[in-house]
């Protein structure tokens, strides 16, 4: 396990977030890493040092040495271009980069706000919103996951842990279907040891946070 307490690299997480996501991609990438845990309840990810990281006072944060890097997509592309020997990001000149861009964007400026769209039961107006409609955003994602095994076909990237993530919460949310191409795609991204080994630090930081009652 690559956590380190001496790391240059730390990762401010919080228990059953978003920030499962950079954790995950930490896995994948094998690279030795601070985590900063703290429960939300706490209020930490709002104190001025915290907002010098993040102005919107949210989790995850990243800080390399002196840059601190935050937003999901912003933060895969950064891990993963900067070690880039984990093979995790298509280099500029690679013609899969273009893919893999635009499914790490996908993400933040379709997946997530369609499934607003979806919770708030806001009225769908496809031509209008920047994300389509869910039900365009579910067609699409349905169809980029049927060929697989991964988004850019043979080739698992951060752009898998971005949306795989996302998906995921999709399914544990239940609006998405666990029975279809979605369902199977998370069910291979999930089986992957990098995964398993970000599950089992979560799960750990869940229970340190708020213990399951015994
Ligand atoms: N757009 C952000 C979303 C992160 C986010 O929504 N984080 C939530 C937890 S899932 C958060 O920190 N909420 C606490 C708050 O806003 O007070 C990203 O991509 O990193």
């Amino acid at each position: 396990m690559p956590e380190r307490t001496d790391a240059d690299l730390t990762l401010y997480y919080a228990p059953r977030t978003r920030a499962f996501t950079a954790l995950w991609l930490l896995e994948e990438l094998g690279v030795p890493y601070r985590l900063e845990s703290f429960d939300l309840a706490s209020g930490r990810h709002k104190h001025p040092e915290y907002l010098a990281q993040n102005a919107m006072g949210k989790v995850p944060a990243v800080v390399d040495g002196h840059i601190a890097v935050s937003e999901i997509g912003a933060i895969a592309i950064y891990l993963a271009d900067r070690f880039g020997d984990a093979g995790l990001a298509p280099v500029i000149h690679e013609p899969d980069r273009a893919a893999y861009l635009r499914w790490i964007l996908f993400n933040a400026g379709v997946i997530e706000p369609a499934y607003a769209e979806r919770f708030n039961k806001w009225e769908p107006r496809p031509a209008n919103h920047a994300w389509g409609s869910f039900d365009q955003m579910l067609a699409v994602v349905s169809d980029g996951v049927k060929i697989g095994p991964w988004l850019l076909g043979a080739r698992f990237t951060a752009a898998d842990v971005v949306v795989g993530s996302t998906l995921r919460f999709g399914l544990a949310f239940g609006i998405l279907d666990k029975h279809g191409p979605i369902g199977e795609y998370v069910g291979r991204a999930t089986a992957r040891d990098g995964f398993i080994r970000a599950n089992a630090i979560a799960e750990r930081e869940a229970e340190r946070f708020s213990p399951r009652p015994r």
